[in-house]
């Protein structure tokens, strides 16, 4: 696969500094030589620095939404436009904000080709808020309601703006919902698989359920993999911790069985913050999901002995 790296250096959806490190800490926890030794090819095309979307006033119900706006514009059109050459969107995050544009992007790219669009969510929340019912502000809360095509976004995004259908959004690892996020996601028919359902059947068979709808639909598959998805202990750099995440071998078996689909077109790597960071750990071992899921295999590279 050719893969373009996209930077995004957001922070200004969450509540906090740090996440617009998150690109830089994945470089050098070495994503690219990783995938470029797994045989890709790799287009880094640097970071994304627009400037605050003028066009637009301040909106008390979304926090720096000129920022938001600006980022998303930015990121809809390199991810649209890496998707039309043919290859595959690697998002550096950067909050999970920036998801409002790398969805809407593949979203476009999909359309055009005429096929339906696909969204694996792994993430503690929901992300289902929008201005009119977050009790933060932050729109890194609300990615997924802007590109199911909430009304109260409309002026906020591009003009080409492409939907994702809700039926077609699929949410796993959920366990920190708010109050109105529930009503919403239920009535939307998003796809939602909490914590408890995979402790309950277990993540390999709600992965085949995933795959065998998009495959059956001739779908693309978009995955956005929020750092508050895995447990914190291995995972302790982010802003919004929830305990009781997935376990390091769920993960990895997402991302093996998602290589093995063949059915993965575009990823987003989320709310990475190294200001909160262990040593690298979570830069690190989001690089190694993404190892897994472009193609590495527990038997193709054997321990080495000491
Ligand atoms: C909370 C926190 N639901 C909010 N959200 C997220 O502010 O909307 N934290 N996404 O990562
Ligand atoms: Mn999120
Ligand atoms: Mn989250
Ligand atoms: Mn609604």
């Amino acid at each position: 696969k050719t893969i373009t790296l996209i930077g995004a250096p957001i922070e200004e959806g969450s509540g906090r500094r740090g996440a617009g490190m998150g690109p830089t800490a994945l470089r050098i926890a070495g994503i690219d030589t990783v995938l470029a030794e797994l045989g890709h090819r790799v287009e880094d095309e640097g970071d994304i620095r627009p400037l605050p979307a003028r066009d637009l006033s301040a909106h008390p119900g979304a926090n720096n939404l000129q920022m938001v706006a600006a980022f998303a514009r930015a990121i809809h059109d390199a991810v649209h436009d890496a998707a039309r050459k043919g290859h595959f969107p690697l998002v550096l995050g950067g909050d999970h904000a920036l998801s409002m544009g790398s969805v809407s992007g593949v979203a476009r790219y999909a359309d055009e080709i005429g096929r339906p669009l696909f969204v694996l969510w792994l993430d503690a929340h929901a992300d289902f808020n929008s201005p009119a019912t977050s009790p933060s502000g932050n729109m890194h809360g609300m990615p997924v309601a802007f590109f199911c095509g909430e009304a109260e976004f409309a002026p906020i995004l591009p003009k080409e703006r492409a939907l994702v259908a809700p039926k077609r959004v699929y949410q796993v690892g959920i366990r920190s919902v708010d109050a109105r996020e529930r009503d919403e996601i239920a009535e939307h028919g998003v796809n939602v698989y909490d914590m408890r359902a995979v402790d309950e059947m277990g993540m390999a068979n709600i992965m085949k359920q995933i795959l065998e709808d998009v495959r059956t639909a001739n779908g693309l598959l978009h995955v956005s993999l929020d750092v508050d998805f895995l447990d914190p202990e291995i995972a302790p750099g982010v802003g919004t911790t929830v305990p009781g995440g997935a376990t390091f071998r769920e993960a990895h078996l997402i991302m093996e069985m998602l290589c093995d689909s063949d059915l993965v077109s575009s990823l987003d790597l989320v709310e990475l913050n190294p200001f909160l960071d262990d040593r690298g750990k979570s830069a690190r071992i989001l690089v190694e999901l993404t190892a897994s899921l472009f193609g590495r295999r527990i038997l193709d590279r054997p321990t080495r002995s000491a």
